[in-house]
């Protein structure tokens, strides 16, 4: 009788924690829905990094991308808001908590079209949260009409042509004051997984919108945000590669050829082979490089600008450190000696 090989112990996280409660519930997704792969890099990123998840609180709106924080960080806090709500739902959970870790996914119809408003504010404020939009160029959940995000002549599965130009979330995110503004394509594993890690270091708001296509809707001839669109037009702003601030090493690179970062929390961000006059703390260059790829037809890839320092809206709000929702009552309502003082100092 052959004795049994025993099991491979199974790997953990700097936390001690093995990547089971990383997972979430199985996707109801479709086959191939580039949705699914992002959920896939957010699992590996929040386990790498070694991030709590009972410290996390997931958000979205509706859409097939707004669905998928059922699919990752099982043991999280989740809140699924009315359709393009989700920037207000998180405003308010982080102003009650300013402990919890927050990560927002939305689709390119839930933020482009009916959350455009409350985008807007978000990225304004530079709240401090990792806010995807899974852009597949249509509104997968409602069987494929165009969405905000899908190119001028882009072509529906019918045939017909979009006629309307398309929002650039990411320039409109650097324009409005977002502090970490990155584009990717969820067929990148290596380059989505760093962008993610790099998110998880940085304080304020950090706008990843990623080439999600849908292989339902608008994967076929003619349209932009198919696999084969985006694979054939990347315009890959060179090897991202990122160091946390727990890992110590040194990184070989070449100064020529390589720009770093030094994030907020002490990590480092390496951006290889980028164009030499390419400063991604630079809004301007940030911009014309967004202008110049569409003009061609193109999507860049990467990190295309970080703000590593920018104060938070947390702060800026001069909040207590201990979160609000567990103040003691008579801190958050100090009574009427403390308001009669406070209406003396006004006189
Ligand atoms: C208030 C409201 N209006 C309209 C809808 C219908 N609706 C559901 S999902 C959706 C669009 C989803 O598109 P997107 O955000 O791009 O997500 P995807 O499904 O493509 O991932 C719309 C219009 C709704 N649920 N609620
Ligand atoms: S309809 Fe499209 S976006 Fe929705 S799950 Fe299917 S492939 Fe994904
Ligand atoms: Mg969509």
């Amino acid at each position: 009788m052959s004795t049994p090989t025993p099991e491979a112990p199974k790997k953990t996280n700097r936390l001690g924690l093995e990547l089971q409660p990383y997972r979430g519930g199985k996707t109801t997704l479709c086959a191939g829905c580039g949705h699914n792969a992002i959920s896939e890099r957010i699992i590996e990123a929040f386990f790498e990094m070694g991030v709590d998840p009972r410290q996390v609180i997931k958000l979205s709106g509706i859409g097939c991308s707004s669905k998928s924080p059922a699919y990752f960080l099982g043991a999280s806090h989740g809140f699924n808001t009315v359709h393009g709500r989700m920037p207000s739902v998180g405003t308010g959970a982080l102003l009650a908590n300013r402990k919890l870790i927050a990560i927002g996914v939305s689709g390119d119809g839930d933020t482009g079209a009916i959350g455009i408003g409350q985008f807007v504010h978000l990225m304004r404020r530079n709240l401090p949260i990792i806010y995807i939009i899974e852009d597949n160029g249509c509104y997968g959940l409602t069987k494929g009409q165009f969405s905000p995000t899908a190119d001028l002549g882009s072509k529906a599965k019918n045939g017909v042509a979009n006629e309307l130009p398309p929002i650039d979330t990411c320039r409109l995110a650097i324009e409005l004051g977002a502090s970490f503004v990155a584009r990717s394509f969820s067929g990148d594993k290596k380059q989505l997984l760093a962008i993610l890690k790099a998110a998880l270091a940085h304080r304020g708001t950090c706008m990843i919108d990623v080439l999600s296509p849908c292989v339902t809707f608008n994967d076929h001839e003619g349209s932009t945000k198919s696999y084969a669109y985006a694979k054939d037009h990347d315009e890959v702003m060179g090897e991202v590669s990122f160091v946390p601030f727990f890992e110590d090493i040194t990184v070989e690179y070449d100064a020529g050829t390589t720009t770093a970062v030094k994030m907020h929390d002490g990590s480092s961000l390496y951006l290889k082979k980028v164009a030499d006059d390419y400063k991604p703390t630079d809004k301007l260059t940030a911009l014309r490089l967004l202008h110049e790829t569409a003009r061609r037809g193109e999507f860049a890839t990467g990190i295309l600008y970080i703000e590593p320092d920018k104060e938070d809206f947390i702060s800026l709000l001069g909040l207590v450190d201990e979160p609000l929702a567990s103040l003691p009552v008579d801190r958050v309502r100090p009574g009427k000696a403390v308001l009669d003082e406070v209406m003396d100092s006004l006189r």
